[in-house]
């Protein structure tokens, strides 16, 4: 990005204009018609693209999951390693050949990780599993990195991930608590007595809208992210929220 003309919008070297538009704990990246990238600016990345024109890490979208493992060279692997070698961008990086063990030999951790990431196979999540395979591999991997596991955010961000994916087929889960990856918005609320009600108010929600109008976009936005999570604001009629006030 070289050139900012004002606020959200940015003109890129080659002159392709793009939109960055900030909601819950996402800034999305609006890249014409056909792309969006949402960053949680932390582990989170979406990529909203239009079918079939990809190929790499993250399979070619073309809504076959058999052939994923299509290497560099355009050939079908088994072997996961295999696949991921082919991809590589620096060819002095040692190839991988075993794929690690997601806690190493720390049997007692996998235990305790395997039973944390039930979660996702669970009640809150029943009705998605059906309809997204739960991301229970992913969590694994992602808790045994934890120091502890339970309030860590890599295993945070991996429920919250396939929360996002189970919002993004219209069902929107509550899955956070005080005690299991608590997010609260209440400390961006202004606290001026009395004058509270005049004000847009934050308020946590799993999916409130990706791209809402705010007095910086106040016309609605073309939007492929159906919607985010985090704090949202909720705004008296008539009033529109000013990005300026998130911190
Ligand atoms: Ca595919």
């Amino acid at each position: 990005v070289c050139r900012s003309i004002g606020e959200g919008h940015y003109i890129t070297f080659d002159g392709f204009q793009v939109e960055i538009i900030r909601s819950g704990q996402f800034y999305t990246l609006l890249l014409g018609k056909h792309i969006s990238l949402s960053w949680d600016r932390g582990t989170r990345l979406l990529v909203h693209i239009s079918a079939g024109r990809v190929c790499g890490l993250c399979g070619n979208f073309d809504g076959n999951v058999n052939n994923d493992f299509t290497s560099s060279n355009n050939q079908l692997e088994v072997d996961s390693s295999h696949f991921g070698n082919s991809w590589k961008v620096i060819p002095s990086c040692a190839d991988v050949t075993q794929v690690p063990l997601p806690c190493g030999d720390n049997t007692m951790k996998l235990v305790t990780v395997e039973q944390s990431c039930r979660l996702i196979t669970g009640p809150p999540f029943k009705e998605c599993n059906s309809q997204v395979s739960p991301y229970v591999e992913m969590c694994v991997e992602a808790a045994c990195s934890c120091p502890s596991v339970g309030d860590c955010a890599c295993f945070c961000d991996v429920v919250a991930a396939y929360a996002q994916a189970c919002s993004e087929r219209g069902l929107s889960i509550s899955w956070r608590s005080n005690d299991l990856c608590p997010m609260s918005c209440e400390e961006l609320n202004p606290k001026i007595p009395g004058v509270g009600e005049e004000l847009c108010q934050w308020r946590y929600n799993t999916c409130g809208p990706a791209c809402p109008i705010t007095c910086q976009h106040p016309d609605p936005l073309q939007c492929s992210l159906t919607c985010v999570e985090g704090c949202h604001a909720y705004c008296p009629p008539g009033k529109l929220n000013s990005l300026s006030n998130v911190s």
